[in-house]
């Protein structure tokens, strides 16, 4: 009988779910694996999920110091694009987009990828410039990309103010028709249920507290569940990377800030698309529940809580009710803030590093939800091969000394 009918739903509901049977273990980590990946985000679960399906690497653990999808990746505005400005970050985003058109067929769970365009818009002449170029660079790349006029995005979005009266107008945007938005927990169940299931042991409230170097080797890790060794050991730890490199007397270029997002009550479909301006500093869509989900820019100071500051919610409250004055009077219900790790040219770090087995997947800062199954699929490589794929060769830490910097400042598109 399919365990998925309705009698099969009725008996389990009948019987408080006694019989349900869980989407991946909950085993006790082992003394040894031939693979740790130290971080149960996004990240870290695709990470173990590609070691496992394309390198053939089973004896793997995923340690998680709470529960799994807790961190930036339950907590983003889970917009996915590629429209990334130059080749090298357009294609690592491009690969991860790639992989998102197949990925609930791959992992055989909806992770609700919804490919309703993201629209950037542009309200300056200069906006508008660098508008066109990234479109041009993007088509380049074999990247979908247009650009549109205001009375285009007038009549796309109607509830959006493309007044030439508006203090910062509307004057165009980019669209990528192919962007979107996923469902962030789901992408952490699926990839978490697909690991396991080829033999991922996902070993959550297991903190890492030191990393074990001996000649120049990575040789195991200390946790709060004891002791566990391995010779290759991915760190995949988005704000905490600092943290975490510290433990392996490594200093990262990274700096965590936190950046905040909100919800607010449903409303009936109004807002088919995505929408974000990264000079008045705001981002919307709208989730299958009707809630409009809106982000800010990061809160400018460090810190590791996972809470922002108030001006910084006001600003991006503005930003919207100057873009949709049709929402100015909709009510909020919550808001948090994770905490995002931000390197100095806004691009990421998939790097071995001076540690032999040691490896840090980090830097995503405010844009890696969209990179999620792309950042598992070449860290995947790197760390079963000892080597980077070409496509994160050049997002390795060599960068901050060769001064090979990739700035994707302008397409990060959230203000920094
Ligand atoms: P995480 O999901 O943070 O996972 C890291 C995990 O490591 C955490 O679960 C943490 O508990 C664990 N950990 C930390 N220290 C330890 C330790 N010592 N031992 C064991 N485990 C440890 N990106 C987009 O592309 N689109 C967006 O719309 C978008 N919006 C965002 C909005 C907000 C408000 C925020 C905060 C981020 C947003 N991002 C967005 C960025 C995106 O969420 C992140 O880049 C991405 O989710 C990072 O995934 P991850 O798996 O690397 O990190
Ligand atoms: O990178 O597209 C992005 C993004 C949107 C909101 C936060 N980051």
């Amino acid at each position: 009988m399919n365990r998925y009918s309705a009698f099969s739903l009725l008996r389990n509901a009948l019987s408080h779910n006694r019989n349900w049977r869980a989407a991946w273990r909950s085993p006790e980590p082992k003394k040894s694996y031939d693979a740790i990946v130290v971080g149960g985000g996004g990240h870290g679960l695709a990470t173990a999920y590609y070691l496992a399906k394309e390198h053939g690497i089973r004896n793997v653990a995923v340690l998680e110091k709470g529960w799994i999808g807790g961190g930036n990746t339950g907590r983003n505005t889970t917009i996915v694009r590629s429209n990334y400005l130059w080749t090298e970050a357009a294609l690592l985003y491009e690969k991860s987009m790639q992989l998102w058109e197949g990925l609930s067929q791959d992992l055989n769970y909806n992770v609700m990828f919804s490919q309703r365009g993201v629209y950037n818009l542009g309200h300056s002449l200069q906006d508008m410039r660098d508008i066109e170029r990234r479109v041009n660079a993007n088509r380049l790349n074999g990247i979908d990309a247009e650009v549109v006029s205001a009375a285009e995005l007038g009549k796309a979005i109607p509830c959006l103010n493309v007044s030439p009266a508006a203090r910062y107008p509307v004057l165009g945007a980019s669209l990528q028709r192919r962007g979107g938005v996923a469902r962030h927990d789901a992408v952490a169940w699926g990839f978490a249920r697909a690991a396991d299931a080829l033999g991922v042991d996902i070993i959550e409230q297991c903190a890492v507290t030191g990393i074990d170097v001996s000649g120049g080797k990575a040789v195991g890790i200390q946790t709060t569940r004891g002791p566990i060794a391995s010779d290759r050991i991915g760190v995949v730890v988005a704000g905490n990377a600092g943290v975490l490199a510290q433990m392996a007397d490594l200093r990262l270029p990274i700096e965590s800030h936190p950046l905040q997002a909100f919800v607010s009550e449903p409303i009936k479909p109004v807002l088919d698309t995505v929408v974000m301006s990264g000079a008045v500093h705001g981002y919307i869509s709208q989730s299958d529940k009707g809630e409009l989900v809106i982000g800010a820019g990061i809160d400018a100071y460090n810190g590791y809580g996972q809470r922002g500051s108030f001006p910084v919610i006001e600003h991006a409250m503005q930003a919207i009710v100057e873009l949709f004055p049709v929402f100015s009077r909709v009510r909020m219900l919550r808001v948090w803030g994770g905490i995002v790790d931000v390197a100095p040219d806004a691009c990421p770090i998939l790097s071995k590093t001076p540690v032999a087995g040691l490896y840090f997947n980090c830097g995503w800062g405010t844009g890696g939800f969209k990179a999620t199954p792309g950042s598992g699929w070449v860290f995947a490589h790197t760390m079963a091969h000892d080597e980077a794929h070409e496509l994160n060769a050049p997002f390795s830490l060599e960068r901050f000394s060769t001064g090979a910097l990739v700035d994707e400042h302008g397409a990060a598109a959230v203000a920094h």
